[in-house]
């Protein structure tokens, strides 16, 4: 069994630390506390000097523990295969659901095939591995490979972004997303085990300050990129998970092109519930090759598991200048978020996809416009490609742009 503590506060630190060269300006990755600008920003100041290790990547911060800085540098120039596959999120997004349900697909639905084999061991993080070797050891493994990073697109493989290989990128709406981040960090070794307060967290995940930075940067242009590529990249939400694993656990057999019978998606959707999840020591992180990773007396790994936790913890002032936030870097994306069960379930039975401009859901929306009478005055549906109008809607004509959807 390996501790943290072992690997980074003990002489045989002096192995993992010493091993990593020096490491000047201009290098891709760097030890954060040396950014200069840290000066002029008391907050971030402090939020880095809570990270132990904390290096910055290209100018995105990332932990220091287990992120080993020789993976990063070898990471634009990793070779990607066709048959690999990608879960991309922003940390605390359903990255582990995903995982799991991905790397079900993949043993044909058969739960007796991952009972025994914790989930690192069959979804290989891209950043995060052993101190030495990680990269190798990606690199020999046997086709298809199930891996998952958070790094945001700039920072990914080249090849990655040119592939033709499966990725699924994730999102969570962002007030779950940092409730369940902030839950995170006081659990977490490697970020600190923090004992700042949620007013405190909530002003960091506002400002991007957060280990994989700001939450916009991230979703964004993944985005983007998705639209581009949706042959190959696949954009799924937590809420979607959420209102009707059956409809995305079947979606996701398709994009994967490994078909199941009915029997077996059954299978995998009750194997991945919360309850079941949470009380699975193969996903839960109760049971980890790293004994110390984790104190889950702040807090379980599997926490909550629902929409609309935010509630518990923003306050009516953080909750109105998150939305705030959201129109300013959202006004110009045909984005959608959804904060509420309810809205979730609206836009489900409407259109069986929360995501607005997804390819299936342009179709249903193309359908319903063209029976529409009278479209100029009843704006309630927008032609998802008709940036400039949209974002003229979101702003003016909504009374709750989050909802992203015109009164009436
Ligand atoms: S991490 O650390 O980035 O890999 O975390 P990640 O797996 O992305 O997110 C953890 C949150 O996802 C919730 N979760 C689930 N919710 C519903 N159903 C299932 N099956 C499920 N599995 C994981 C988990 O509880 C964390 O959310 P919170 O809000 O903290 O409960």
């Amino acid at each position: 069994m390996l501790s943290l503590k072992l690997l980074y506060n003990s002489p045989l630190s002096t192995l993992v630390k010493g091993w990593r060269k020096k490491r000047k300006k201009g290098d891709a990755v760097t030890p954060a506390l040396e950014d200069s600008t840290l000066e002029n920003d008391p907050l971030r100041k402090e939020y880095t000097q809570s990270i132990p290790e904390a290096q910055l990547y290209r100018g995105v911060l990332l932990q220091g523990y287990l992120v080993p800085p020789d993976v990063l540098e070898g990471l634009d120039d990793m070779e990607i295969r066709d048959d690999d596959v990608f879960v991309i999120t922003y940390p605390k997004s359903g990255t582990t659901w995903t995982e799991e349900i991905v790397s079900l697909i993949y043993k044909g639905g058969d739960v007796r095939k991952v009972e025994k084999e914790l989930l690192v061991y069959r979804v290989h993080h891209l950043e995060v591995g052993r101190p030495f070797g990680h990269l190798r050891f990606l690199r020999k493994l046997k086709s298809p490979r199930l891996m998952a990073t958070h790094l945001p697109l700039p920072l990914i493989p080249k090849q990655l972004k040119q592939s033709k290989c499966k990725i699924i990128y994730v999102m969570r709406n962002p007030k779950d997303t940092a409730v369940s981040y902030y839950h995170h960090h006081k659990m977490s070794t490697f970020l600190g085990n923090t004992t700042d307060t949620w007013d405190k967290f909530f002003e960091h995940f506002k400002a991007g300050h957060l280990v994989y930075g700001s939450w916009f940067d991230h979703v964004l242009p993944y985005w983007e990129f998705c639209k581009e590529n949706p042959n190959n990249v696949f954009f799924l939400t937590y809420e979607e998970l959420k209102m009707d694993l059956r409809g995305m656990v079947s979606r996701l057999c398709d994009f994967l092109e490994r078909p199941l019978c009915p029997q077996a998606v059954d299978t995998i959707v009750r194997h991945c519930t919360f309850e079941s999840m949470k009380t699975n020591k193969m996903v839960n992180r109760e049971v980890l090759p790293i004994t110390d990773l984790f104190d889950m007396s702040k807090s379980k790994f599997m926490r909550k598991g629902i929409i609309g936790d935010w509630k518990n913890y923003f306050t009516e002032e953080q909750s109105e200048a998150f939305n705030r936030l959201c129109e300013s870097r959202m006004s110009q994306s045909d984005l959608q978020l959804v904060f509420e069960p309810e809205d979730a379930d609206n836009l489900f039975k409407s259109f069986g996809r929360i995501i607005h401009n997804h390819p299936e859901r342009i179709e249903i929306e193309l359908a319903q416009e063209a029976t529409e009478d009278d479209e100029e005055s009843n704006p309630k549906y927008y032609e998802p490609w008709s940036r400039p109008l949209q974002a003229f809607f979101q702003v003016y004509l909504q009374s709750d742009p989050l909802t992203l959807y015109a009164n009436g």
